[in-house]
């Protein structure tokens, strides 16, 4: 199959675990770079051998356009929707770092922008393909632990998450957005649509502008009522950064995803006797992974490959634009809820 040629939009942090990501795959071929400040580009171009590198995206678009398939959008949120109009406007398909918009609003228009313009338009949720999460979701999908009913989804940590990336210190909202992005993605890729929710967000830390931490309540279309809890400023005995914990109860017994990629499987048999079991999920090593960020930097391997899958005629992508703004929509009303102190009726 002949390769998909690509190029890259912004070459930050996130672009040192996107990029290496991308060259595990065969048939895709990244053809030029754009970064603002154009050393980093370079730097980029020289460690991963791209030809092509550009500080204006419009002298990039102009001269690649023609031989482009996509392009990954790797930029801070609020360029998202300015890149995405200039590759839809030259008919290339789109992949977008999460969030997809700092609003509701702008992700709608990305997504309307995208249909007129009839390209493909994805977002890089990479959450939901983490290991151990696509392992709970098969065990919850087999059926061993019945109806779930309850559930609690947990991203609490202490990590120095502005160390690495400081403009999420800048962000006026903050956690909703970096973080429940990813995990009411996950709520949704676990226990399927939302009907209501209610949230309360708080700030811990003194030196950031946004919120730290969050608590959000969600019903279910299915009946289940989930518990997505975030936060930053949680100093625990075992610090579980970048994992998200999940307990689920089921109508014949309960999963819960534990530190170390642990799934616990308890069942309780027709005697009434219960048994506990025990199963690994742990996410492959690659070499270029920030061993800090491991799992998650494994997931992007597997999301890219969802993706590309679809850009081939091949798949199915999982997180489209479109599916995405159901995540986005999530987001937001978690934010109205807790400045309204009202549930929220999606
Ligand atoms: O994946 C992300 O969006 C990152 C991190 C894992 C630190 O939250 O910002």
């Amino acid at each position: 199959m002949q390769k998909l040629k690509f190029a890259v939009i912004g070459t930050g942090f996130w672009a040192n675990y996107q990029i290496p990501a991308w060259l595990m795959l065969d048939g895709v071929e990244l053809v030029a770079l754009y970064n603002r400040t154009r050393s980093k580009a370079e730097e980029f171009a020289r460690q991963f051998a791209v030809p092509h590198v550009y500080d204006n995206i419009n002298e990039l678009l102009d001269r690649h356009a023609d031989e482009l398939d996509f392009v990954d959008i790797i930029t801070d949120v609020d360029t998202h929707a300015l890149f995405t109009d200039k590759a839809a406007a030259r008919g290339l398909d789109v992949i977008c770092q999460k969030p997809m918009a700092p609003n509701l609003e702008t992700a709608r228009a990305m997504v309307e922008t995208c249909q007129r313009a009839g390209v493909r338009f994805y977002i890089h949720e990479n959450f939901r393909w983490q290991t151990p999460l696509r392992a709970l979701k098969a065990r919850l999908d087999s059926g061993i632990i019945g109806r779930p009913f309850k559930a609690r989804v947990s991203f609490c940590s202490a990590f120095p998450v502005f160390d690495n990336q400081p403009f999420l210190a800048e962000l006026d909202q903050f956690i909703l957005t970096d973080i429940g992005s990813h995990t009411l993605d996950v709520c949704r890729f676990l226990f399927g649509e939302a009907t209501s929710l209610y949230s309360q967000t708080t700030r811990v830390n003194p030196a950031i502008k946004g919120e730290d931490v969050a608590h959000v309540l969600i019903q279910m279309r299915s009946g289940l009522t989930c518990y997505a809890e975030m936060s930053y400023a949680s100093i625990l005995e075992q610090e579980a950064f970048p994992q998200t914990l999940v307990a689920v109860e089921g109508e014949t017994g309960s999963i819960v995803l534990t530190h170390g990629f642990e799934l616990r499987i308890t069942t309780r048999d027709a005697a009434g006797k219960t048994e506990t079991r025990s199963e690994n999920a742990v996410p492959m090593a690659y070499p270029w992974a920030d061993p800090a960020y491991a799992v998650v930097h494994s997931s992007i391997v597997d999301c890219n490959r969802n993706l590309l899958a679809d850009l081939q005629g091949r798949g199915q992508a999982e997180t489209t634009g479109v599916d995405n703004l159901e995540t986005v929509r999530l987001v937001h009303a978690a934010y109205d809820s807790a400045a309204r102190n009202e549930v929220i009726h999606l």
